[in-house]
């Protein structure tokens, strides 16, 4: 990898502009493979030392997530147990859209406990115009009011909607790719990858933030997860958040059996995603709950800097906020 001897010290005085050599948007999916493979230690090494140069050091935010709309989606992603096509069996009971006054509630409480970014989820394949988009305007409106970063994931949208929450003062839009084109047929068919990239254009024209990344476990292959990745880190700027989920496997789903995945793994991951993408904010996402405290401080040490903090995810279990607070006690992290 090169320069292995040049102290930290040295590294943080060399040039941070995007003109730096850090800042690629041309990479081919086999670069990415093999930074991806590259020995444990020569990867931890090598992304701690691009995140010590563009973010603060021991820091980690804190997101909360709410599930504002749960169940009843049209689409078929098959690793999601709010599909209305695998209903019957998962038994997520359908609940309509939470009133603006509870959401806005949830957003303070969730403030109180440390969280500086928000995030809102939608059972939804598209936003439609209406009250129901009216409603979410006002959340995004309120949560912007609050000093917190607002995020909303909705499905698809339209440069006129994504300009609505931009005026609303929306942070970030979430919208994750979620595998390679190539395995992502394997995954939904309902959508296609090209329509997720269109919803990201829109986000982008509307002066939003991108949040996008995807999961793993689903019975990818390496070469996909490289492949995913190079098409985040080719989008020019970088989406300024990625978001890495290790699959939940939720009984009833297509997905439900299928085996955890291996710690070290999301650790590849994460490294490799802050290698490639420098000053995004790198997302440990779902999946923590099957990861030990060693391994969520590994991932940290590959460029994660922000967890989802509060009981739930969207419909499935998140770690205990406790156990959260002790590893960043034990770690010495700041929360930012
Ligand atoms: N319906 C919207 C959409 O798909 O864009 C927003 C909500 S959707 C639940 C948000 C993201 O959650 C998905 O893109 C997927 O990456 C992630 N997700 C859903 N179910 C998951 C699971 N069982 N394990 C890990 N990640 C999951
Ligand atoms: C993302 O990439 N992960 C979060 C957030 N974006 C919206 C969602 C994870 C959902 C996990 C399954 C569930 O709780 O329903
Ligand atoms: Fe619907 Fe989003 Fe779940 Fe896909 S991931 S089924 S679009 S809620």
């Amino acid at each position: 990898m090169g320069n292995t001897n040049m102290t930290i010290t040295q590294i943080k005085q060399t040039s941070t502009t995007p003109e730096n050599q850090d800042f690629r948007y041309d990479w081919t999916a086999e670069e990415v493979l093999a930074i991806h493979d590259m020995p444990l230690m020569d990867l931890l090494f090598k992304a701690q030392t691009i995140h010590r140069q563009y973010h603060e050091d021991n820091t980690v935010q804190l997101a909360s997530l709410l599930s504002i709309k749960t169940g009843a989606c049209p689409e078929d992603c098959k690793y999601c147990p709010q599909s209305a096509h695998y209903a019957k069996k998962t038994g997520l009971k359908k609940e309509p859209l939470l009133p603006v006054a509870e959401v806005l509630e949830k957003a303070k409480l969730a403030k109180e406990h440390g969280a500086s970014r928000f995030c809102m989820g939608a059972a939804w394949r598209h936003v439609k115009d209406g009250p129901q988009f009216d409603n979410v305007i006002e959340m995004v409106r309120g949560v912007t009011d609050m000093n917190m970063e607002a995020c909303v994931t909705l499905g698809m949208i339209n440069q006129d909607q994504a300009d609505r929450l931009k005026d609303a003062g929306l942070k970030a839009y979430n919208h994750n790719l979620d595998t390679s084109p190539e395995f992502y047929e394997e995954i939904i068919t309902t959508r296609t990858y090209q329509e997720r990239l269109d919803t990201l254009d829109c986000v982008r024209k509307a002066g939003i933030t991108i949040c996008s990344g995807g999961i793993i476990g689903m019975g990818e292959s390496t070469y996909d997860r490289a492949r995913m990745l190079q098409i985040l880190a080719n989008l020019d700027p970088h989406p300024e958040s990625v978001p890495i989920n290790a699959l939940v496997p939720v009984q009833g789903t297509p997905m439900g059996d299928k085996e955890p995945v291996e710690p070290i793994e999301m650790v590849r991951m994460m490294a490799t995603t802050r290698i490639i993408m420098p000053k995004t904010r790198v997302r440990l996402s779902a999946g923590r709950t099957s990861f030990s405290k060693e391994t969520q401080i590994l991932c940290m040490l590959a460029g994660a800097n922000s967890i989802f903090y509060g009981d739930k995810l969207l419909t499935t279990n998140n770690n205990d906020t406790n156990d959260d607070l002790a590893l960043i006690k034990e770690a010495g992290l700041n929360v930012a």
